[in-house]
């Protein structure tokens, strides 16, 4: 499975906590692009798709939701609802997002600007490109 939950570099003081991210130091890429999710709600499910070669770091700052993530052979689920962790995950993984609180606040840090063609979005076309690459391995 191509993904990992990664803890981060937290400074923490009686101030308050602050976490840091540093291109090839905490993180396996270098951030071309953030994005951030918010004002959530459970009734309405995200994602539903994968990317050909976009890896991303997702933050979840506030709240909490699910992400369900599937490599084609297998599906696992990953409950993320600490700004100390941010959960890696690399290309050619389909992912689902689901169960977001109503105060959920993501925040993902990507390798790549927006590319709608670098997505698959239809889950037997990301099956028939899994099994591509592996013929070509
Ligand atoms: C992902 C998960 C975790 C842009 O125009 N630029 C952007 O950089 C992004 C990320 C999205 N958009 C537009 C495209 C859609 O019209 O924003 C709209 C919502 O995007 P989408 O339906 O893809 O959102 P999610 O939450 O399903 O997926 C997003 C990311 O797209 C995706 O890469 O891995 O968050």
């Amino acid at each position: 499975m191509n993904y990992a939950l990664l803890p981060l570099r937290i400074f923490s003081d009686e101030r308050g906590k602050l976490g840091v991210l540093e291109s090839y130091k905490d993180m396996p890429f270098a951030m071309k692009r953030m994005y951030y999710i918010f004002d959530t709600s459970p009734s309405f499910d995200r994602g539903g798709h994968a990317h050909r070669e976009l890896e991303q770091i997702v933050l979840c700052l506030c709240g909490s939701c699910e992400f369900v993530l599937d490599n084609g052979s297998l599906r696992e689920s990953v409950k993320l609802n600490s700004p100390e962790v941010g959960l890696y995950i690399g290309k050619n993984m389909w992912r689902e997002m689901k169960n977001f609180s109503y105060d959920c606040r993501l925040v993902v840090l990507a390798s790549d600007y927006y590319d709608e063609r670098e997505y698959i979005r239809d889950y037997a076309e990301f099956i028939e490109f899994i099994k591509e690459i592996k013929c070509k391995e």
